[in-house]
């Protein structure tokens, strides 16, 4: 019977299918604990000490236990990885992550993030820029464009925003990128050398690029879902229609 049929939630698809460009481009999938320390989610990351984003507000901590949070992005997991592993290293790391903060149609307080991280020898910002090119022409087609802007993140320096041509319009202006013809859908930059000595990692010898993207809002454009909360009701009405 049709009904009784499983299907693959459109989450886990375009989870599945970003991670799978990026092996196919040699990367190595790394992963790490939900439930991290305040070192691996913010100092090693080169997050100041009052940076807001650790606030109560914004970030959950586990009551009763030191210094434990819910991890705020999936970074974590790359600082443990170079801590373990020498360059040349080219890992992706898939995984939820968790804000906290009220919920509405466009905010939850979990999420899923894709990162991206390389280090070696003479590794540079035009290799940021062309790695990430072949990845969006992989996922949107090669008519997709792309563009960065300058922007600011603790843990890189240059950080930059990127930005694709709408791949609902082409670029010619809907509602989606709001008549722009671009959505922003990635940040990126070269690691910081701060982030890199957390590491154990040289950084007069090695350099890196990282990135990081939310893929559910990408999943609510791409399949047409006006609410992100329907993401992780485990209504089988939702992952039955895709
Ligand atoms: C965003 C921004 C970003 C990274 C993530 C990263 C990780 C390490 C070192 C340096 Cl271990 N950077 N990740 C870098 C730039 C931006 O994500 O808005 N994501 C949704």
């Amino acid at each position: 019977m049709e009904e009784t049929k499983g299907n693959i939630h459109p989450l886990s698809r375009t989870m599945d299918e970003i991670v799978r460009i990026f092996t196919d481009m040699g990367f190595e999938i790394a992963l790490g604990p939900e439930m991290e320390n305040e070192y691996y989610n913010f100092d090693a990351l080169n997050f100041p000490k009052n940076h807001p984003a650790r606030d109560m507000q914004d970030t959950f901590w586990l009551k009763g236990v030191k210094e434990t949070v819910l991890r705020t992005h999936t970074s974590n997991a790359q600082v443990r990885f170079m801590e373990k592993n020498k360059p040349p290293l080219r890992i992706v790391v898939p995984g939820k992550v968790f804000r906290h903060e009220a919920t509405d149609a466009t905010h939850e307080t979990q999420f899923h993030q894709i990162e991206g991280l390389v280090v070696g020898e003479n590794v540079t910002l035009p290799n940021l820029k062309a790695t990430l090119e072949t990845f969006f022409k992989k996922l949107f087609g090669d008519d997709v464009k792309m563009r960065m802007r300058p922007s600011f993140f603790p843990f890189v320096e240059p950080g930059v925003e990127i930005d694709i041509s709408c791949f609902l319009c082409g670029g010619s202006g809907c509602s989606v990128c709001k008549k722009s013809g671009w959505i922003e859908v990635m940040g990126a930059g070269m690691v910081h050398p701060n982030v890199l000595i957390a590491g154990g990692i040289d950084p007069r010898k090695y350099a890196g690029f990282a990135f990081g993207m939310g893929v559910d809002r990408l999943v609510m454009v791409k399949y047409g879902i006006e609410d992100v909360r329907l993401i992780y009701s485990g209504d089988l009405r939702l992952v039955n229609q895709f």
